[in-house]
């Protein structure tokens, strides 16, 4: 008889600056594994939050984001130069905001954790704010649990320009990188419309050519995933491989549970 030792994994992703329940998200786990999006730029539910909000105000933000829902980029870009002519630095002002946020949210984040980049992220702030038992991996794989976890952060490129999309084809490298594995944890979701369809939105989010067809390929138990705050499905299946969206953190405050 063989001794089975099962490893239970809080997954997340999505944080956005969700500070209180992410110092609560490794309870009951070995560890932590986040997907990403740890910052909080623009908050819909309430225009005066966030970095965004914090900077231009409650009333601009509302504008501005409403232009952006209205896919008017140009319009909401003249508007925000308007605002930036005023205030001043716009790189300064955002990074110092960027700065406080990441301090609260890596300060909260349990350990051990595994973790890679969203597209609400700014990979090159995380090494100041790393802390002993976290491990941050992109184009890479780790043993967990005897089972091999491969990750691939960042987003791809849209009209919105969030804070870290890379080319189609920087994120196929990272992919390739990864060999098989048992466990696919990347940001954004394999490129399947059920999945990448955001029913509150109303649109397609970016899913990843690349992953989809890493899954055919290897057909790792699972591919896990965030970025589609509200899917029209959560979960879909490829062959072996079940897709899971592990959820919109900010908003449900719960990890979804892996045990391995
Ligand atoms: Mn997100």
């Amino acid at each position: 008889m063989r001794n089975v030792i099962v490893v239970r994994l809080n997954v997340i992703s999505d944080v956005h600056a969700q500070i209180e329940a992410l110092a609560q998200a490794g309870k009951n786990a070995d560890a932590l594994i986040c997907l990403g999006d740890l910052l909080l730029y623009t908050d819909y539910e309430d225009p005066g939050n966030g970095i965004m909000g914090t900077l231009f105000g409650p009333e601009l933000n509302t504008e501005f984001i409403r232009l952006r829902t209205a896919n008017q980029f140009d319009d909401a870009r003249a508007l925000a130069m308007q605002k930036w002519d005023e205030l001043g630095n716009r790189e300064e002002l955002i990074n110092r905001e960027v700065n406080k946020q990441y301090e609260k949210i890596f300060d909260a984040m349990p350990t051990p954790t595994y973790i890679t980049y969203g597209n609400v992220d700014r990979p090159e702030f995380w090494p100041n704010f790393k802390k002993e038992g976290m491990t941050v991996l992109d184009g890479q794989v780790v043993e967990i649990g005897g089972l091999k976890f491969g990750f691939v952060g960042g987003g791809l490129k849209t009209p919105y320009r969030t804070p870290y999309e890379i080319t189609d084809e920087e994120f196929q490298k990272n992919v390739d990188a990864l060999g098989p594995v048992d466990v696919l944890c990347s940001h954004i979701p394999p490129l399947i419309a059920d999945i990448t369809f955001d029913v509150v939105a109303r649109r397609f989010e970016r899913g990843s050519l690349a992953l989809l067809e890493y899954i055919k390929k290897y057909q790792p138990k699972y591919s896990l995933f965030g970025h589609v705050h509200q899917p029209l499905a959560s979960r879909t299946r490829v062959g072996k491989t079940e897709c899971v969206n592990v959820g919109h953190f900010r908003a449900t405050k719960r990890p979804f549970v892996l045990e391995v």
